[in-house]
């Protein structure tokens, strides 16, 4: 690209390769006390899964200690974070939502 000499850009021969934006899981962890029908309300709430599949992924972060509930652009992802973790300390339960690369 170049500068005119009034400032103003033009767009000519330079090629620019469009990049897919980076992705972020969005993880729910398990602990020893927040409810099992809690973490289902909040998988059905904030991530849009149906009952079945809140309860599948639930007990997976219940046997195995964390679950993907999610992947999503950096944005939507804190948002995604933010929002549980507020709603679980309302409600006075210490679950807990992170994010990591997705890679
Ligand atoms: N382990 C919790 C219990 O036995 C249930 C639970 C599941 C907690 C998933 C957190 O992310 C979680 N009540």
């Amino acid at each position: 690209n170049t500068i005119n000499i009034d400032g103003e850009k033009q767009l000519d021969t330079v090629k620019k390769k469009v990049e897919p934006p980076p992705m972020y899981k969005v993880m729910l962890n398990n602990d020893d006390y927040t409810p099992m029908d809690f973490v289902i309300e909040i998988l059905v709430t904030f991530f849009n899964m149906d009952t079945e599949k809140a309860n599948q992924l639930m007990l997976t972060v219940h046997y195995h200690g964390k679950a993907v509930c999610g992947i999503y652009t950096a944005e939507i992802a804190e948002t995604k974070v933010m929002q549980v973790n507020q709603y679980s300390r309302k409600n006075q339960h210490p679950l807990m939502c992170t994010m990591e690369p997705a890679l």
